[in-house]
């Protein structure tokens, strides 16, 4: 039987991409993307998609019987800073998809493996701030890192108990220029990106000495294809590993884009969002995921900076000559 892939919120900023680059490896028709949200061109033109709801258990399932689906990345969550302005919707989403998810693959033995997305949001206060072990204390302080801590712990309980093949990563903040995060506490670190490349002043929402994990698009992905194809044996854990690639405060990473663009500005105005990164780690200790699995990033900042800057720069320029075309 072909392996079928189902990307839960497909529409996403990791779902986007991760959707691409599954079907470019293994075919468009083996990727089923699905979301709440109505479909967008660039997924429909490239394979099928369904506009679903990951907290309805019984058209979840349809579609998963439908399709003859064997791996499912179960993607769609709200984020911290969202989670925060409506925490009974976070917990629905997030909890509710997720056990829907785990209990699917529990009973239909032909799902052979699951991907839930973690975050360094599980961390909290009592965590140690540098270099956070992938092994501490785990005392989140939003909605969205209690379901995250939540839902590491149902997949090393499915693991254990019914034999689920489900795979974790506690991500860092993820900077990309395809799709724009949506309602996170590190999506500051893109916006910087957008404005810097439109000419405008930036206004960011942190301290400027504010450090937090980070990581680029393309170590993201491979981080994930990564973890997913590892052999069973070589996992030591069932709960997220920790995964990193960079740490940087706005004020670091606004001079990385003044080497490339020396006019960008940017200034701070601390929102509600400053609580929630200053419960986070500063940085991160991945040696297990290196260890077990063989992570290595490929993106410092400033090669994460350059990359960064010459696609939005080239998208602006191909957005602006359609324009000049359609006026
Ligand atoms: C957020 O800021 O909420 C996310 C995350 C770190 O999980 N990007």
């Amino acid at each position: 039987m072909k392996d079928i892939t189902m990307i839960i919120g497909a529409n996403g900023q990791l779902g986007t991409e991760i959707s691409a680059a599954l079907r470019e490896l293994t075919g468009a028709d083996t990727v089923i993307c699905t979301d709440l949200a109505a479909p967008t061109a660039a997924l429909t033109e490239k394979g099928p998609y369904l506009q679903l709801d990951v907290t309805n258990a019984n058209i979840l399932a349809e579609a998963v019987s439908k399709y003859k689906v064997t791996h499912i990345y179960h993607l769609a969550a709200l984020l911290s800073a969202s989670g925060e302005k409506n925490p009974d919707l976070a917990w629905k989403v997030n909890m509710e998809g997720t056990l829907n998810v785990l209990n699917l693959a529990r009973e239909n033995k032909q799902i052979k493996q699951i991907y839930f997305p973690s975050s360094i949001a599980v961390f909290g206060p009592n965590t140690p701030i540098e270099n956070t072990p992938q092994f501490s204390a785990n005392d989140p302080t939003t909605m969205y890192g209690i379901t995250k801590y939540t839902g590491e712990l149902l997949c090393a309980y499915y693991n254990a108990k019914f034999g689920v093949d489900v795979r974790s990563l506690r991500y860092p903040g993820i900077i990309s220029w395809k799709t724009p995060p949506g309602g996170g506490t590190t999506d500051y670190a893109v916006d910087t990106y957008h404005h810097a490349v439109n000419n405008e002043p930036y206004t960011c929402f942190l301290k400027k000495d504010t450090f937090l994990p980070m990581m680029y698009m393309p170590d993201a992905i491979k981080a994930t294809f990564q973890l997913m194809n590892a052999p069973e044996d070589t996992l030591s854990t069932r709960l997220a590993y920790n995964l990193t690639a960079i740490s940087f405060s706005p004020e670091e990473q606004a001079a990385s884009i003044k080497k490339y663009m020396p006019d960008f500005q940017i200034s701070y105005e601390p929102d509600f969002r400053q609580a929630i990164a200053d419960s986070w780690p500063n940085s991160i200790d991945d040696s297990l995921a290196r260890a077990d699995w063989g992570w290595k990033p490929d993106f410092d900042l400033d090669a994460m900076s350059r990359d960064m800057l010459d696609n939005l720069s080239k998208l602006k320029h191909h957005e602006n000559n359609l324009e000049a075309v359609n006026s």
